[in-house]
C-alpha cells in the first residue's frame, strides 16, 4: 500500500503523544508518512502541506497540536481529505483549550477531533476510513478488536478467581 496517511504536529514536542498514532498504524500496516507543520510558526509549510495532500495520495490526515490548537482546523479548511484533530495536553490549560480549539469548527469546516492525547483513536479512526475500500485492512481491524476484547475478558477472568 502507498502512503495514504499523513501524520502531522505542532512542535516535536508532540511527538510522544502523536507517535501514539504511528504505532497504531504500524500495528495495522497502515503507512503513514510523520512531520512537523506548525499553523504559528510556519504558516507557509502548513499551506503548501494541506493543498499537495491530495495530489501526493494521501486520504486522510491525522494533525495534532496544543494550546491554540488551529493546525487541524487550518488544514482541514485547505484540503478537501478528511482531517482527524489530535488535542495535545497543555500544561497551562490541560489541554482542554486544545480540545475547544480544535472541536469548535464553523460550519462547513469539519475536523473528526478525538480525546485529549487520543492520537491512538486517531490512528485507528484512519484505518478504519481507508478500510471502508481495503477488505485485508477490515480484516486486521477485526482481529485488533478480538485482541482487544480477549484481554479484557481474560482481565475479568483473573479478578472473579
Ligand atoms: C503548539 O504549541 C504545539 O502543537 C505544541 O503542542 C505547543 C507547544 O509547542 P512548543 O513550544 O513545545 O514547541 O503549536
Amino acid at each position: 500500500m502507498s502512503v495514504k496517511v499523513g501524520i502531522i504536529m505542532g512542535s516535536d514536542s508532540d511527538l510522544p503523544v502523536m507517535s501514539k498514532a504511528a504505532e497504531i498504524l504500524d500495528e495495522l500496516q497502515v503507512p503513514y508518512e510523520l512531520t512537523i507543520v506548525s499553523a504559528h510558526r510556519t504558516p507557509d509549510r502548513l499551506c503548501e502541506y494541506a493543498k499537495t495532500a491530495e495530489e501526493k495520495g494521501l486520504s486522510v490526515i491525522i494533525a495534532g497540536a496544543g494550546g491554540a490548537a488551529h493546525l487541524p482546523g487550518m488544514t482541514a479548511a485547505m484540503t478537501v481529505l478528511p482531517v482527524i484533530g489530535v488535542p495535545v495536553q497543555t500544561k497551562a490549560l490541560g489541554g482542554v483549550d486544545s480540545l475547544y480549539s480544535i472541536v469548535q469548527m464553523p460550519p462547513g469546516i469539519p475536523v473528526a477531533t478525538v480525546a485529549i492525547n487520543g492520537a491512538q483513536n486517531a490512528g485507528l479512526l484512519a484505518a478504519k476510513i481507508l478500510a471502508t475500500e481495503d477488505a485485508a485492512l477490515r480484516e486486521r481491524l477485526k482481529a485488533y478488536s478480538s485482541k482487544l476484547e480477549q484481554t479484557v475478558l481474560n482481565k475479568a477472568d483473573k479478578l472473579e478467581h
